[in-house]
């Protein structure tokens, strides 16, 4: 019989939580061949990022997973063998009666967000005993073999490079989403959180000698674009014009096809977990919009993630693109740095290419997570 495994994910805000249990779902199914049951408090979340899904229903199956609303209302149900609560998210507690009463009870694990911090090397994969007698264990996902790894699927980095090297999937890719880029121009991705400084940046692009064509999923720093352009609200599929900038709005993509889109761009601008873990598998030069903390305790995270990044970059360029980072980080003023980042766009696609390999030789999650079931039975 095949393994069980329930994953539970509330969704907090955003997509994060939901795109990263979706993945890890759809990985888990079509590649281990396991039973995968995905419980989700916010169906109409799921449904942006899986346009196949339904929000009315209380079960759907898609991609080999079963996904059930997860409702207050718990109707009891046997407990999984494998038990994944995402990003600390409190299982039912019925549920966990459930798992205590299991002939054999299961594997709890309480699935971490990303983080580059040296510390989680230390804490991942250790047991916390519960007031129930059960142990529920750390899973970091993480840049190193001390880690859980990161979401990658089987054969997405081959995708990935037949997709870069095929000029006509791109273009019918693009042309699909309804964008029709001038020849020889600057495509970036732009999925950030707001930022009232970014007109700095638009600035630099609206007067470069290039055309930058900046594409933008439907999302929260729109209405920072508009009020740049001077727009009450900017319409989907539109291109506005700056001087050298087009700014674009596209519909939001399914996952799928946010991956494409990161791969057809020449820059990207991502944001949070899932995304950011994305842009890597990309290989393209990018920015990471972190999630914004209370009392900026995202901010070590950040600087964490730069150190490990910008190892093997040129002194100069690692201070350019570090300083750029950390001006969208802080909404401070981002016109300095961008031209050096363009110019040495050569050798920030090399590094990303390098980044990428050296990322794909540490086992990935889904892998960790089956492997560390493995050796606990
Ligand atoms: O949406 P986010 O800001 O999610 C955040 C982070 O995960 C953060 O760590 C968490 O604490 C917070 O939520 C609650 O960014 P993220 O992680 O990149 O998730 C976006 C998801 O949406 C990702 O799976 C990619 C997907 N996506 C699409 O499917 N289509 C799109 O068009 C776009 C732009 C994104």
């Amino acid at each position: 019989m095949p393994v069980r495994w329930d994953i539970f994910c509330k969704v907090i805000d955003n997509y994060g939580d939901i795109g990263v249990s979706w993945r890890l779902a759809r990985q888990l199914a079509a590649e281990h061949n396991v039973d995968v049951r995905l419980w989700l408090d916010d169906l109409a979340a799921f449904c942006r990022i899986c346009p196949q899904g339904d929000p009315r229903l209380k079960v759907q199956y898609h991609c080999g997973v079963a996904i059930h609303h997860w409702t207050v209302n718990w109707l009891a149900v046997d407990a999984a063998d494998v038990v994944i609560e995402a990003f600390a998210c409190d299982l039912p507690p019925n549920y966990i009666v459930a798992m205590t009463e299991s002939a054999q009870p299961p594997l709890w694990l309480n699935l971490e967000y990303l983080s580059a911090e040296g510390w989680v090397e230390g804490c991942h994969g250790l047991p916390s005993l519960q007031g129930n007698g059960l142990a529920k264990y750390f899973f970091f996902p993480g840049f190193s073999a001390k880690t859980g790894g990161l979401l990658r699927e089987a054969g997405l980095v081959q995708r990935r490079q037949v997709f870069q090297g095929s000029p006509i999937a791109k273009a019918e890719f693009l042309r699909g989403i309804g964008v029709e880029p001038l020849a020889d121009c600057r495509l970036i991705s732009l999925f950030s959180y707001e930022n009232t400084r970014i007109s700095t940046w638009l600035d630099v692009l609206a007067v470069a000698q290039d055309v930058s064509h900046v594409l933008v999923p439907e999302g929260r720093v729109i209405p920072d674009l508009a009020n740049y352009l001077g727009e009450v609200g900017l319409r989907t599929g539109r291109v506005y014009r700056r001087g050298a900038l087009q700014i674009q709005v596209l519909p939001f993509l399914s996952q799928d096809d946010y991956d494409r889109l990161l791969w057809a761009c020449d820059f990207n601008i991502v944001r949070g977990e899932d995304s950011f873990v994305r842009a890597q598998w990309a290989a393209r030069p990018f920015i990471w919009h972190i999630y914004p903390q209370e009392d900026d305790a995202h901010l070590p995270k950040l600087e964490a993630f730069l150190q490990r990044y910008s190892q093997g970059l040129a002194a100069d360029l690692s201070a350019a693109m570090t300083d750029c980072w950390r001006r969208w980080n802080q909404g401070a003023d981002c016109a300095d740095g961008w031209q050096y980042l363009f110019g040495a766009s050569l050798a920030l696609t090399g590094h990303a290419a390098v980044w990428c390999a050296a990322q794909e030789a540490v086992e990935n999650l889904a892998d960790s997570l089956v492997q560390f079931h493995q050796n606990w039975l």
